[in-house]
Formats: structure tokens, C-alpha cells, sequence
């Protein structure tokens, strides 16, 4: 009897459990496959027009009985995939920082620190309210995130890896592409490979960000590409705003608002929402703030930025799109100019770029590089810019070496592929590129002053590069005109592409003109009261004798063939 009693209890307790099973399976069912899809997750505000399975996801945050399972599920199963193929203690501890060495010296960024938090924690959700109510597509395609590295610390790469898996819905992620460019130990790409999603490529010698990035683009298999460094973490819902935006235009190349993880001590900071990529003709990347007509007109601030360059290390961009623009210059090496390059080529040859302000991705700026440039910092930046601003830069290239002289006479390889590539894709001027997409950088020579040089009633003229001398002043609608009109722009005296240079650098030698170089001496000048001193030399320009052309002399500037009165022409 107490034993049939036994059994029926048993019995009983098994159905109770395997009831209480079906009930939860049940009830789970539609809310994960509603968590997998591509609805904004951010708990507290009401879904505008969700439809479908998003009306199950408002009664299941009601329910308070199985929040957890309900809320992490496929992140919950990640996490366990995780834990049972990665060993993560073994795989930090080995390379933490040892008691007395120096926090930042291999990495220029405080590692102890970077060991200290660990590879997942929770971040400030830094995005605009109104982000979170922002509908996606559920049918969003999924993306092979591409994460180039050399010698980067455990920890940030793997918090990289790990924000990625976290906190993008997993039926986006098709896989993480890891590039090791030929760092020091390559256990890093052979144990990171062991999470789920993750492949590692090793580069057999240093190839630089370019050529890696490139390379893990062409193994990639998603349609979607997306880029990453090797030190960021991804903010609340990162992903679905950029996918967005690249399926419904597939010429768009979007990134998100760059937050600032401190290099000090890792805290995350939210990046201003108002700010967008721009250079100054030495090709030096800025932030700049947006232009006041566009944030006036900016009503909505979920909205896409248009940014005439982009910081270059983040970024999504249809696979198809970036393999016909011609991937990347694989001529840059190393670091630097390659996000010039490609912006350029996007804006000329039929794309935009956009900042989306509902993205937001972490990232550890730096003071210094951390690593070696093996020809050198300096040269390695100036030949990538070089090569940017010879190709798509046409006539506005001179600015560039106007801004860095240095540029000059330095190496660059051969850039004919990249011409072709820019015919072959029929691209815009770049005279396009800054009437319309950046109207706010300077133009050095228009506010360049156009003046005469007069001597009394006789001004400096020129007739090819030897003939130089003193004629009659011509009117201001004088077609010969153009030899007496001087571009005063220090320390040159121009016309067109021609500068006013002297042949020696002692006195009675002639002054005559020939093609402007920045970074030749022989055409340097500034005033001197109302004279002209050659720079080097501290001669000044003097039209004795009046039938040649003219020489320097010793500075006198009160002498009448010394004094050049500037005439401005209107
Ligand atoms: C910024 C970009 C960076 C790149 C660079 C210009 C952001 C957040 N970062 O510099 O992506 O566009 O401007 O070139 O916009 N790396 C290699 N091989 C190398 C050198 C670097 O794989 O030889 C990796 C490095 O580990 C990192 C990434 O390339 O993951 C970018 O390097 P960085 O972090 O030193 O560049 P950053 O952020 O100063
Ligand atoms: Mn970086």
C-alpha cells in the first residue's frame, strides 16, 4: 500500500514537472524567436506600431515569473556555448600585467585597469531616449564583423569580441572575422577562434590595417560588412540602426557616434551627438561640429549626420559596394590615410557617408601608436596621404603640400591602378566633393588677395618664365591683365603654378619665375615694409637696372626701385 502510495506520488511529481516544462516551453517559443529578430530590446518604452510577435514582447516584460529566461535566452545560450569552449581565465591570466611593470608601455592605455573590469560589464546606455523607439526591419541580414589586430592586449580584444556577441541579436552576427597582423604571439588567434562565431586569419608578415582589413573582407560571407578596432565595446542595440540604413540604400557607409572609453581608467563616455568627421588640408582628421543651418534643420535627433570623412576604424558598408569601389588602396601600409581614401572615393563615385547618432560604439583613443611603423611613423602617414591626395585631391592636391611641405619629393609608389579604378568608376572632381558634401573647408586660395605690384606708375609683369620686368600698368579690364596679377600667398608671390624665384643667393642676381614648389627656398619672400626680402638670402627684390629684369640687392626699403605697392584687384 505505501508503496503504491509511493509511485503515485512519484508519478505525480514527473507529470508536474514535465507540465510545468511544456508551459514554459510553450510560452517561450514566439518571445524567442521575437528577441532573435531585429526589434529594438531596450526595456521601459512602448514600441511604436510593433506588430506581430512585438506585441508579446510588451506581456512578457509585464511578466515578472520568468523574467530572466524570457529577457536572455539566446544570450543565455551563447553565454553557456561560451563557458564551455573558451577557457577565458586561463586565456587572461597568462598575459596580465606583472607587479611593477609599467601600466601603459606596451599598450599606451592603463592594462591593469583593462584586466581589472573584466571581459563583460555593463555600460551606460548613451544614446538619445528616443533611440530606443526606433523600429528595424525583422528581417534584417546578418553581417561578418571584421576586427584587424596587431599585438593587442587580451582583454580589450576579447571585451571586443565579447560586446559584439552580447549585445547584437545573435541572427545579425553570421560571424567575427579576427585578422592578426603578425603579432608577437599567435596563440591570441589560435584561442580566440575557440568561441563560437569566431574565426582568426594570421598574417604570415606585418601587413598594416589596409591590407588586413582587406583580407578579411574577402573571406568574409556575409553581404554586410562591418569594421571594427580591436579596443572597443558596443553599446545597447549598436548594430540594428546601421544594418538599417545599409539595406535600404546599399551606397551608404555608416558608423555610429564614437563614445570614449578612458585610457586611464576604462570608463565609458558619451561622445557629443552633435559632431561629424572633417581634415584641414594637411589631411589631419578632426571632429568638427555639425554646420548651424544643419542642426537647426535637425528636428529629430535619431536621425543620420552626413559627414564629409569618416574617423575610419568603424564602420558598415555592403560587401558588394566595397569589393566595386576597389575595397581599399592596398598600396598604404600600416596605419593612417586609408579613411581619407575611402571617404573620398565614396562621396565622388556615388555614395554618402553618415554618422547615425542611435549607434554608439565605445573606443580606446590614444596619445601615441603603440606599436612600431617599420619605415617609420612619419613617412608611413605621409605616403598614405600622398596617395590619397594624388588620386582623388586633382588640382586642390597643392593645398595639401602647401600645408605639409614634407610631403614633397617622398616616395609614393605607383598610383596607377587607382587612377584607373577612379576613371573605370566615372567618378566626381573633387571640385564636386567640396561644393557639395564639404562647402565649410577653407579654400586657401580663395581668400587668396589678387594685387598688382606697382613701382610708381609701373607694375611688375611677367611673359613666360625668363621675361620679367616693369610696363605700364594695365586696367582692371585689361585682357593682358593676367601678367601683372600676383597672388600673394607667404611665403610665395604667384601666378598660377608659377613663382617668383631668385637664380642665386647673392646680391645683383636675377629674379625670374619658374614652377612653384613649396619647399624651395629660392621663392620664399615676405614684405619688408613697402619691400619685398627674399627670406633666405635677406635680399630684396629690386627692378634695377629698369631695362632687365629684375635682381636683389641689399635692403633698402626706402629706395623707389624697392618699394612694390600691393594695388588689389577687384
Ligand atoms: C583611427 C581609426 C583606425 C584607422 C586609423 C587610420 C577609429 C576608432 N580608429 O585610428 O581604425 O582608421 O584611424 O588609419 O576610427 N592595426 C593592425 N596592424 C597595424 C596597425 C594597426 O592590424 O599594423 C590594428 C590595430 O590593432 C587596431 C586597428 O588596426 O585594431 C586601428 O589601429 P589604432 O587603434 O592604432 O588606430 P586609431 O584608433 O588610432
Ligand atoms: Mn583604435
Amino acid at each position: 500500500m505505501r508503496r503504491i502510495r509511493a509511485n503515485a506520488i512519484a508519478i505525480l511529481t514527473v507529470a508536474w514537472i514535465l507540465g510545468t516544462f511544456y508551459y514554459l516551453w510553450q510560452d517561450n517559443k514566439p518571445r524567442l524567436s521575437a528577441s532573435s529578430a531585429s526589434q529594438p530590446r531596450a526595456a521601459g518604452v512602448k514600441s511604436h506600431g510593433q506588430k506581430g510577435s512585438a506585441g508579446r514582447v510588451e506581456i512578457h516584460r509585464e511578466d515578472r515569473t520568468i523574467p530572466l529566461i524570457v529577457t536572455h535566452a539566446p544570450h543565455g545560450e551563447l553565454q553557456n556555448q561560451l563557458v564551455a569552449s573558451f577557457d577565458e581565465k586561463a586565456y587572461l591570466s597568462s598575459k596580465q600585467l606583472k607587479p611593477g611593470e609599467d601600466a601603459y608601455r606596451e599598450h599606451a592605455f592603463n592594462l591593469q585597469e583593462s584586466d581589472r573590469i573584466g571581459s563583460e560589464r555593463a555600460i551606460r546606455d548613451t544614446r538619445h531616449y528616443r533611440c530606443a523607439s526606433v523600429n528595424f526591419d525583422p528581417d534584417l541580414p546578418p553581417t561578418s564583423v571584421i576586427i584587424t589586430f596587431h599585438n593587442e592586449a587580451r582583454s580589450t580584444l576579447l571585451r571586443t569580441i565579447k560586446s559584439v556577441l552580447m549585445r547584437s541579436p545573435p541572427s545579425l552576427i553570421q560571424e567575427i572575422i579576427l585578422v592578426d597582423d603578425f603579432s608577437s604571439d599567435p596563440e591570441d588567434c589560435q584561442l580566440l577562434s575557440q568561441i563560437p562565431k569566431v574565426r582568426c586569419l594570421r598574417n604570415g608578415r606585418r601587413e598594416g590595417l589596409i591590407r588586413s582589413r582587406v583580407r578579411g573582407a574577402s573571406v568574409a560571407s556575409a553581404t554586410i560588412l562591418t569594421f571594427l578596432d580591436s579596443h572597443c565595446e558596443v553599446n545597447t542595440d549598436w548594430l540594428q540602426p546601421l544594418i538599417q540604413r545599409v539595406k535600404e540604400d546599399h551606397t551608404r557607409v555608416v558608423s555610429p557616434i564614437i563614445d570614449v572609453i578612458s585610457l586611464d581608467n576604462f570608463a565609458y563616455l558619451a561622445a557629443s551627438a552633435d559632431l561629424r568627421g572633417g581634415f584641414d588640408w594637411s589631411l589631419h582628421f578632426k571632429w568638427e561640429q555639425i554646420p548651424i543651418e544643419q542642426k537647426m534643420a535637425r528636428n529629430d535627433p535619431t536621425q543620420q549626420i552626413k559627414t564629409p570623412v569618416i574617423a575610419g576604424g568603424i564602420f558598415v558598408m555592403d560587401k558588394s559596394w566595397f569589393n566595386h569601389l576597389g575595397q581599399y588602396d592596398t598600396h598604404m601600409d600600416i596605419w593612417g590615410g586609408e579613411n581619407f581614401e575611402l571617404s573620398f572615393r565614396v562621396w565622388m563615385c556615388g555614395g554618402s557617408l553618415e554618422i547615425l547618432p542611435c549607434s554608439r560604439v565605445g573606443h580606446v583613443f590614444r596619445k601615441r601608436h603603440p606599436y612600431d611603423f617599420p619605415e617609420g611613423n612619419a613617412l608611413t602617414y605621409i605616403k598614405n596621404t600622398r596617395r590619397a591626395a594624388e588620386v582623388w585631391m586633382d588640382e586642390y592636391k597643392q593645398y595639401y603640400y602647401a600645408a605639409r611641405p614634407s610631403a614633397q619629393g617622398k616616395a609614393f609608389g605607383s598610383i596607377a591602378d587607382r587612377v584607373e579604378l577612379r576613371h573605370k568608376l566615372n567618378c566626381n572632381s573633387f571640385r564636386w566633393y567640396l561644393e557639395n558634401v564639404y562647402p565649410e573647408l577653407r579654400i586657401p586660395e580663395q581668400e587668396a588677395v589678387y594685387s598688382l605690384l606697382k613701382q610708381g606708375d609701373l607694375c611688375l609683369e611677367t611673359h613666360g618664365m625668363d621675361s620679367l620686368g616693369l610696363a605700364e600698368c594695365k586696367g582692371s579690364g585689361s585682357s593682358r591683365l593676367q601678367s601683372q596679377k600676383w597672388m600673394l600667398v607667404e611665403p610665395q608671390i604667384r601666378q598660377q603654378d608659377l613663382c617668383l624665384a631668385i637664380s642665386a643667393f647673392t646680391p645683383g642676381s636675377k629674379v625670374r619665375m619658374e614652377a612653384c614648389n613649396f619647399k624651395e627656398p629660392r621663392q620664399k619672400w615676405k614684405p619688408k615694409g613697402p619691400a619685398l626680402q627674399h627670406i633666405v638670402s635677406g635680399l630684396c627684390l629690386d627692378s634695377q637696372p629698369p631695362a632687365g629684369p629684375p635682381v636683389i640687392t641689399q635692403c633698402h626699403p626706402q629706395l623707389a626701385s624697392q618699394s612694390w605697392e600691393p594695388q588689389l584687384i577687384t
